[in-house]
């Protein structure tokens, strides 16, 4: 059973004008398809090709966990956005983030900061772990999974996310993801 590229949840231009259909031509159409491709490549005929892609993640080093994590980072982070995103979170993820962080004010600052300051390619996460929210960055590929944390969101900051629409300006990217891609229901859904 070979892995598959999942639908993209919105239509490619649905998220302009602060994504561009361009830009997910790329990073869906080439980028996260190319992952797939390389990882039913690296599978084909060995133990893995039966394996669920977390049971490859967390059993894979080098290129096949990069292409494997590479797959589950881009299928979770389109979930992660949606057309007329943003705003304000409600009800037990706001009252967390509160809890959490002192105010979702200060969760978004602290969210941009670490997006901000992932050196190179990466991603900026928000997690979970023993009932508490965190914020987490990794690079390239690595991902909360491979360290048995729970992912409840995150944002893609290699640099195919947003140099088409941002050219380098990452911190325009991470406050326009925040004020009007951000998909709260979806994250919402995702806490324990
Ligand atoms: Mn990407």
């Amino acid at each position: 059973m070979a892995f598959e590229l999942p639908a993209l949840p919105y239509a490619k231009d649905a998220l302009a004008p602060v994504i561009s259909a361009e830009t997910l031509e790329f990073h869906y159409g080439k980028h996260h398809a190319a992952y797939v491709a390389n990882l039913n490549k690296l599978t084909e005929g060995t133990a893995h090709a039966d394996a669920s892609l977390e049971e490859v993640i967390q059993a894979a080093d080098g290129g096949l966990f990069n292409n494997a994590a590479q797959v589950w980072n881009h299928s979770f982070s389109w979930t992660c956005m949606k057309p007329g995103g943003g705003g304000e979170p409600s009800g037990a993820l706001a009252e967390a983030l509160v809890r959490d962080f002192g105010s979702v004010d200060d969760f978004r600052r602290d969210f941009k900061n670490a997006a901000v300051t992932q050196f190179g390619s990466g991603w900026a996460w928000l997690v979970e772990q023993d009932g508490k929210l965190d914020i987490m960055k990794t690079a390239n590929a690595d991902l909360p999974l491979k360290h048995g944390i729970k992912a409840l969101m995150t944002c893609d900051v290699w640099e195919h996310a947003y140099y088409i629409d941002f050219r380098n300006a990452r911190p325009s990217y991470v406050d326009s993801f925040l004020e009007h891609l951000i998909n709260w229901d979806f994250v919402a859904g995702n806490l324990s």
